[in-house]
């Protein structure tokens, strides 16, 4: 089957993939007690290295951005030399694979780490840790400019370490609800200093990690994902829509290797939004190459990309079913169907 999405791509002049199809980052709580990735993983990504991108599970840049059990990190040279190993796995099978940099903010939880839950302003959310309800979450406290300073280097150090495990790039994670996500929406962020209350004021965090991570390790190997419709541990409020009309504006001017959305299902529209759907927004306000993502089959995947409603595709539930997704659509096969019970082992 020949069609765009299965030609080479070029997301700027050091990176060139083989095809259009994205690996979702998805978060599989397999890394040991150390939140070291283990050999089951380094199969699991080298299984998926047809993916013209690989972009890795959500990992940690340190220990107080955990809120979930058994996600891998990013800050301790045994976390680094366990990605290694997978790096040099789906480099040896011809992929490429990015390192997506996580904070959850407020939904951490101490159970995971000694210290504070830190979140920019006191808000709690309601619920519980998935698969550990019995961890309900608690209220965060605000981060002081202090805290604020050693995030912000915190994720220029983990994308240092993400260069020195041998990932191709880093995608810093400013979507679903997490530590960046509640600096850009108004029912996350009550800060009355320079990182709230304007749309430029509350778009500084998220700027700051992107300017960061840029001098760490080059704009050619940053890419940033993005919700701009609430709608996981978040809710929407219509002022946010000024927030990331200034933030994409600001974004334009970076060169980032890729913006990428960040929803479950790209069918769904936001009033926040003016009615637009994530990828419409985006598309509408970003100059870039952008890559969508949300409930995708190969077949929608490429009329979005014919009609050029984004650049990239994004895969997620799929590609946890089907290793040769690649293959599979190439060769025009069926694809197995995604089910959550195969979330129990890695395949
Ligand atoms: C996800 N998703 C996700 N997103 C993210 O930015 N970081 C992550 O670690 C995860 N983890 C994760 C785990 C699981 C089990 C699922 C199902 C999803 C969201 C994912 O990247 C993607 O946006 C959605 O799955 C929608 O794409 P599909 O699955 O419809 O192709
Ligand atoms: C136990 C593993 C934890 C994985 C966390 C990351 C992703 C969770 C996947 C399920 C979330 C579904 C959210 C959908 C929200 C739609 C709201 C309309």
């Amino acid at each position: 089957m020949t069609t765009e999405l299965l030609l080479p791509f070029k997301l700027n002049s050091t990176i060139e993939l083989k095809n259009r199809i994205l690996m979702a980052p998805l978060t599989r709580c397999m890394a040991d007690e150390n939140l070291v990735p283990n050999q089951a993983m380094v199969e699991y990504y080298a299984r998926r290295a047809e993916a013209g991108l690989i972009i890795s599970e959500a990992t940690i840049i340190r220990p107080d951005a955990q809120g979930y059990p058994n996600t891998p990190g990013l800050f301790t040279s045994e976390q680094i030399q366990g990605w290694q190993k997978v790096t040099d796995a789906v480099h040896a099978n011809g992929g490429k694979i990015f390192a997506q940099l996580w904070h959850v903010g407020r939904v951490a939880h101490p159970h995971f780490f000694d210290g504070e839950v830190l979140a920019p302003s006191a808000i709690g959310i309601e619920g519980s840790v998935p698969r550990m309800r019995e961890l309900t979450y608690q209220t965060p406290k605000a981060a002081t400019s202090e805290d604020i300073q050693s995030l912000i280097a915190d994720y220029a150090k983990a994308a240092e370490n993400a260069v020195e495990a041998g990932f191709d790039g880093v995608e810093i994670h400013g979507a679903n609800g997490y530590l960046i996500d509640q600096f850009l929406h108004y029912a996350a962020n009550e800060r009355e200093d320079e990182y709230g209350q304007t749309p430029e004021n509350m778009s500084r965090f998220a700027l700051d990690v992107v300017d960061a991570v840029i001098s760490a390790i080059g704009t050619d190997k940053t890419a940033l994902r993005l919700s701009p419709g609430a709608y996981f541990n978040m809710s929407e409020d219509n002022r946010d829509k000024a927030v990331f009309d200034y933030l994409l504006a600001q974004l334009n001017t970076r060169q980032l290797a890729y913006l990428h959305g960040g929803i479950f299902d790209d069918s769904m529209r936001f009033a926040s939004l003016e009615d637009m759907t994530t990828s419409e927004y985006l598309r509408a306000n970003y100059s870039g190459t952008l890559v969508g993502v949300g409930s995708y089959s190969f077949e929608s995947a490429k009329d979005a990309i014919e009609e050029n409603r984004f650049d990239l595709i994004a895969i997620g539930r799929p590609f946890i079913a089907n290793p040769d997704y690649v293959s599979r659509i190439s060769q025009g096969k069926e694809l197995v169907a995604y089910d959550d019970a195969m979330l129990a082992e890695l395949i």
